[in-house]
């Protein structure tokens, strides 16, 4: 079949307008980028995109199918043996490098397309536009140092250990952070040479197809990165399942997270899987309040909740907790909701069946204290997905909502008596993704950052701002693997040990 293309989806120029949260983003957006050409899918199928801030359409995506995605894999295998294959580390990483800086130059219309796609206040957008170029930039800075080692063995041998590439990665993207998680994912697996095919998420991609025109402009050879817009249940399961993947990045939910790891088991494929959390924040009585307030706020809220590192639970030592209470309940009366765009605390969650997912926990919050909530602007009573977020205290920290990630604007808050305690309940869940303990006393911080299950522990801050630098990845349910940092360059490589006699 002869597949229409086109050269460009106009997406990365696109011309950011004034009101822009009626607007329909109308490019050929319905596109696949195969073999560095945007392609129509096989069956010319679409799938729309809704705007979350008015319920509206947005645009049209492509709904790729099985053959796209075989298509897709096999323009990366390719791309490996000829192109992209034949770069020097340094030549890969000078190409990441020419990314991150026109991430920078499209940076307007990147944050205004996550902005409308998402949901998701602009200024919010914005950060993760930067998050994006920084991506680029570490890995592109790190192609050519990372390296492997050589061992002390016996005399008449001489051992190497080669870092080399894995070779076709697969990396299935969900709607919450479309930029950042690209970014993290394929920034490090292409600075190890590998080629990508990304599967966006259905419910927000448009960021994930204006980064590709941005990589083609970067001159990133075709087959490199593909993009194969899709539903989970067709082109991802299509894609975890293929035995010429050689690695599979993940983040979504739990259920789909195990899904993906069994197929790639059939085919003895290595996976990192990054499934969210309910992170807690544990506020012991000589803590900076002053300083920690806004944090155990805004790690709550931020993008409505729907972030897998957000903070649902806040433990507080019972001599402060009704000051605690007090002061963020005062923070909460002051979060104002709106559409994205306006660029208030939230913006609308991601969907309607999240929004349902969102309210099913809300009513079982009923036996729960509702300490304050914040309020709708107008502008959300035009069936967008706007929730006001939501503040409950319990002292029974086994209770679902306190145990279960609702991915949406509700916090908990739970007393503990002691530190003893403070650790029972901060472990209590199946999740371990990150934690934040506030306190001054020095020997507490490491005792208490040492007892607590997650794979990012924060002292005195929460998130550190984003840290590209810093390995991130849980345990437990969370997930396993790392990514950031020089350990998401581990991942996504492997050792060849030779073995020299020269006796
Ligand atoms: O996630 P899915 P959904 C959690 C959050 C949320 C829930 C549901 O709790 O309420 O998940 O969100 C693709 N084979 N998180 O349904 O299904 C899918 O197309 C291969 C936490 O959106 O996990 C999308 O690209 N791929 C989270 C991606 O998987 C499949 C972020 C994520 O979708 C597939 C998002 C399949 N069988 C949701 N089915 C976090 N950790 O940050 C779906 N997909």
């Amino acid at each position: 079949m002869q597949l229409r293309q086109s050269q460009n989806l106009g997406l990365k120029d696109w011309e950011v307008k004034a009101n822009m949260v009626n607007e329909l983003v109308w490019f050929p957006t319905n596109k696949c980028l195969i073999d560095g050409a945007w392609v129509d899918s096989e069956l010319n199928n679409e799938i729309e995109l809704i705007n979350p801030s008015n319920g509206r359409l947005l645009s049209r995506i492509a709904r790729a199918s099985k053959n796209d995605v075989k298509n897709a894999i096999s323009a990366a295998s390719v791309a490996l043996e000829k192109t992209w294959g034949e770069k020097t580390a340094l030549e890969r990483g000078r190409i990441l490098l020419k990314m991150s800086q026109l991430v920078i130059k499209y940076s307007k219309n990147l944050a205004h397309l996550e902005s409308l796609d998402v949901g998701k206040p602009l200024s919010q957008a914005k950060n993760d536009v930067i998050a994006l170029a920084r991506y680029l930039e570490f890995y592109g800075g790190a192609a050519d140092k990372i390296h492997g080692m050589t061992i002390p063995f016996q005399n008449d041998f001489s051992v190497s250990c080669l870092r080399e590439r894995l070779g076709v990665t697969a990396h299935i993207i969900p709607w919450n952070y479309p930029m950042q998680i690209i970014g993290r994912s394929i920034s490090a697996s292409l600075a190890m040479g590998n080629a990508c095919v990304v599967k966006p998420s259905e419910e927000a991609c448009l960021t994930a197809l204006a980064f590709g025109e941005i990589a083609t402009e970067a001159g990133l050879p075709a087959g490199a990165l593909n993009i194969i817009p899709g539903f989970g249940f067709e082109a991802g399961q299509a894609l975890a399942a293929s035995k010429k993947v050689n690695h599979i990045s993940f983040t979504g939910s739990l259920l789909t997270g195990i899904s993906v790891q069994t197929a790639a088991a059939q085919n003895v494929v290595p996976t990192t899987l990054e499934l969210g959390g309910k992170s807690p924040q544990i506020v012991f009585d000589d803590a900076n309040l002053k300083r920690a307030i806004p944090f155990l706020v805004n790690a709550g809220i931020q993008n409505s909740g729907q972030t897998c590192s957000a903070s649902s639970r806040i433990l507080v030592h019972e001599t402060i907790y009704r000051d605690v209470v007090e002061k963020m309940s005062g923070m909460y009366k002051n979060l104002r909701v709106a559409p994205a765009i306006e660029d208030y605390d939230l913006g609308p969650v991601i969907s309607r069946r999240q929004m349902d997912i969102i309210t099913s926990y809300q009513n079982k919050c009923s036996d729960l204290k509702l300490l304050a909530e914040g309020s709708l602007m107008e502008g959300t009573n035009n069936q967008g997905y706007y929730m006001s977020p939501k503040l409950f205290e319990t002292e029974n920290y086994r209770h679902s909502v306190a145990q279960e990630e609702i991915f949406g604007p509700i916090q908990i808050i739970i007393p503990f008596k002691n530190e003893q305690e403070a650790i029972k309940i901060a472990n209590s869940t199946d999740y371990g993704l990150v934690a934040s303990v506030w306190t001054e006393n020095g020997s507490r911080q490491l005792r208490v950052a040492k007892a607590v299950k997650a794979g990012q522990i924060f002292v005195n801050n929460y998130g550190a701002g984003g840290g590209v630098e810093l390995p991130f990845g849980g345990i437990g349910r969370s997930g396993h693997g790392r990514e950031k940092g020089f350990e998401s360059l581990y991942s996504f490589s492997q050792l060849k040990t030779i073995a020299n006699f020269h006796g």
